[in-house]
């Protein structure tokens, strides 16, 4: 392909401000997963869908699949595609930039006469962001029949409700969910592309557009941890009768970002995050010791073997802790998600094409999760392309310039569009 695949400008624009209309939420933008603001990210995505002559399919647990026909429909498709879905004020672009980067890639081809040889599909997954549901990758899990159907009755974190309720709610099939139905065969994809922002400083900081992912962090978590102490007299209670659970909670932070530190100084990567933290504000006061501290505990690493180096570090340090501090720790239900490596052969082809169009680019890991971990653990060949984006993400302040995101779908439209090998 010698001339160069211009994205839709037109049609991303009023995409990313179409969600924007009805997902304001001051400070930024929320889309809770099944709920009003997810749905209506579904329906326009839909009929922009249909306006560009894609075919609409819809699995039991809601995602979306809009296909492009190819010449030859018995080939295993090309996806591409995320969610839609954010956390709450969040970001407009953290999902949805890689769903409106699909269809702007298949409207270039559409508006070359390109009829690709396979067929290209887009997909909108459902709940992606675990902040809601506490699970990880629910509707790209979903989607190739591996959900766990305890998930089902997780509650939504806002509306109390399950996961089922809330699938009922928009007239899906959770019962089909939980019995493994599965829309999506690794052997029907040819390969799975995720446009996303970066989320992190690296392309912003290096001046670069466009990242090729090399991998995807996996985790594990404890979303409900309690450390439980004894309330005193801030007075009264001297240091060898005390079990403080703020001090406790200290001795744990400290030294988990000591090894944290150990392990970054090795040349390994992990984060390390307590994303909340509170004292009971009906029991808490300035008079007294702190009885109890509630908390969450995020561990992310691209490395198996660094995950359970720290999980066993944490094991032994909570034992300790408690023996030292006369404390007692309840970490609560464990979640976690493997982490995932991606394709090589999709990786030099897009830095193949970067190169010929010019487009500056780098290789780099994702330490956010994705759904694009499903496929690749599912043996698809899976790659992302990272768009440079300012202010980080997860907060309103999230911002990516479209000049970037545009080569990011010329990028990825010329993928396409070359698949004639
Ligand atoms: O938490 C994550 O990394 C993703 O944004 N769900
Ligand atoms: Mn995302
Ligand atoms: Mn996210």
């Amino acid at each position: 392909m010698t001339q160069r695949l211009e994205a839709d400008r037109e049609l991303s624009e009023r995409l990313f401000a179409g969600l924007m209309d009805f997902s304001r939420d001051d400070p930024g933008v929320t889309r809770a997963p099944y709920g009003d603001g997810e749905q209506r990210a579904h329906d326009l995505m839909r009929n922009a869908g249909l306006a560009l002559r894609l075919t609409p399919e819809i699995d039991a647990a809601g995602n979306m699949f809009l296909t492009m026909a190819g010449r030859d429909p018995s080939l295993p498709v090309w996806m591409v595609g995320s969610h839609v879905d954010t956390v709450p004020h969040g970001g407009n672009f953290d999902g949805a930039a890689g769903v409106i980067g699909g269809l702007a890639a298949v409207a270039s081809l559409r508006r070359a006469g390109i009829v690709p040889r396979r067929s290209i599909t887009v997909a909108v997954f459902r709940a992606e962001e675990s902040t809601w549901f506490p699970a990880s990758y629910i509707g790209s899990r979903a989607a190739f029949g591996l959900l766990p159907a305890d998930v089902l009755d997780l509650p939504r974190s806002d509306s109390g409700q399950s996961l089922r309720h809330h699938m009922t709610q928009l007239g899906l099939r959770p019962d089909a969910v939980a019995a493994g139905a599965a829309h999506l065969s690794p052997a029907r994809i040819h390969g799975f592309v995720e446009l996303h922002i970066e989320q992190g400083p690296v392309l912003d900081t290096q001046a670069i557009p466009v990242g090729l992912v090399t991998g995807i962090a996996g985790s594990f978590r404890y979303r409900k941890a309690v450390c439980h102490g004894t309330y005193g007299h801030s007075g009264a209670v001297a240091r060898p009768y005390r079990h403080d659970a703020v001090f406790a909670m200290a001795d744990l932070i400290t030294d988990l970002d000591a090894l944290w530190a150990e392990i970054e100084a090795e040349g390994q990567r992990a984060t390390i995050t307590v994303g909340e933290f509170f004292t009971d504000p009906t029991m808490h006061a300035f008079a007294k010791v702190p009885g109890e501290v509630r908390f969450c505990l995020d561990v992310r690493s691209e490395n198996v073997a660094i995950l359970d180096r720290i999980e066993t570090h944490l094991d032994r340090l909570v034992g300790a802790i408690e023996a030292k501090r006369g404390v007692h720790f309840r970490l609560g239900k464990r979640t976690g998600s493997t982490p995932a490596v991606m394709s090589r052969p999709l990786h030099d082809a897009l830095a193949a094409h970067a190169t010929r169009l010019g487009i500056a680019h780098q290789s780099l890991a994702s330490g956010a999760g994705h759904d694009t971990a499903v496929f690749a653990n599912q043996g698809v060949p899976s790659m992302m392309l990272f768009i440079r984006n300012q202010n980080g993400s997860h907060n309103p302040d999230e911002q990516m310039r479209m000049e970037d995101f545009h080569d990011a779908v010329t990028l990825l439209a010329h993928l396409l569009a070359d698949d004639e090998a």
